[in-house]
Order: C-alpha cells, then structure tokens, then sequence
C-alpha cells in the first residue's frame, strides 16, 4: 500500500474502533439507568375486601391520593384506639387538605369485625376513616402483602385478643409504599409531611 493509502485505513480503522468504543460507553451508561418504576415494592400489593358500608374496597383505592394503611381490631384494649385518635387528629389538622388524603383500618380480626361493627366503631373517629374487613383468607393476604404479623392470643377469662403489627404505613398517591409513618410527633407535623405527597 502507498503510504497515502495506510493513512486513510488507519483513519478509518481509528473511526471505527472509536465507533466501538462509543457504543460500548452508550451501553454502559443506558445500563445504569434509573431503577425501572415497574419493581414491585416490599409493601403492598392486590387486596379485595369491604369497608364498613359493606362496598367494595381494592388496591385501586389507594390511587389518586396518599394514604394512611394500618391493621387493627375493634377490640384492640390500646394501641389501635390511639393509633385511630392521632389520625383524626392529623385530618384536623390537615384541615381543607384533609379531604385530599386516605385512611384504611384494615382489621386483623375478621371474624369478629363485621362491617356493622367497624362502622360503629369508627363512628367515633374521624368519618374519612375506612375500616376494611371481608373474608378471612382474603384479610391474610392483604397482611402477606403488607408484611404484617397477626395472631389470636387466648385470654384466660375466655375468647381472645390479637397480637399484631402496629406499623402505619404511608403509600404514596400511585399506591404505592414510601415509609413507615411517624405518628409520635405533633399532628401538624404529620399533617406537614403528609401535604409533601398530595
Ligand atoms: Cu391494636
């Protein structure tokens, strides 16, 4: 080959190997890209149950809105009444925006909390409340899904209470999970946090 000649390959076998080089670095940086929206989340999932007005009540609830998801029973002796109190409280404070976020009790204990007993129940809390109960087997899987932990403990004086999982959990206006809420500071400053994902 003439010298002119190697020039030109050698500029086109530097073009190309720069080319190679190129692609490869578009691939690398695509395949560290965001982590895709689609990964399911530790927390949450489907779930078919009923609030205490007896209508029906899925995970498509959760859409348009944040939401408050805790799980309890009406014969809770105290952590479920505070827990119920304090979010009242948020809602008053949340005030017009109240109507903005989502509250669900979800009961632990089926059997005993009809819908009629969840609605006079929380007849005592704020009315945004939505206690949500059903079929037993379709209650554990909403708790599989939420990764809570519930079981009947019997009482010497007879019938039982539950252990349970008292975490609230915060999912976001897609439905789906972002923390566990803190409900041990002042209901303004739940009520601030809780505006942050309107
Ligand atoms: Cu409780």
């Amino acid at each position: 080959m003439k010298p002119a000649t190697i020039r030109i390959v050698t500029v086109i076998a530097a073009f190309i190997a720069g080319l190679g080089a190129f692609s490869i670095a578009i691939f690398l940086i695509s395949g560290r890209g965001p982590v895709p929206i689609t990964q399911p989340s530790a927390v949450g999932g489907p779930f078919r149950l009923v609030d205490q007005n007896g209508e029906a009540v899925t995970e498509e609830a959760l859409k348009g809105r944040p939401s408050l998801v805790f799980f309890g029973f009406t014969h809770c002796p105290d952590i479920c009444p505070t827990t119920l109190f304090d979010v009242s409280e948020i809602y008053k404070a949340l005030g017009n925006d109240g109507d903005k976020v989502k509250a669900f009790f979800v009961s632990v204990d089926p059997e005993r909390d009809t819908p009629a007993i969840l609605k006079e129940y929380l007849s005592s809390f704020d009315p945004r409340l939505r206690g949500l109960t059903g079929d037993p087997v379709a209650v554990a899987a909403m708790e599989k899904a939420y990764r809570v932990y519930s079981k009947k403990i019997p009482l010497d004086a007879g019938g039982y209470t539950m252990d349970h999982t008292a975490l609230v959990y915060l999912m976001d206006k897609d439905g789906r999970f972002v923390a566990p809420f803190n409900l041990k500071r002042r209901p303004e400053e739940s009520a601030a946090e809780l505006k942050r994902y309107l």
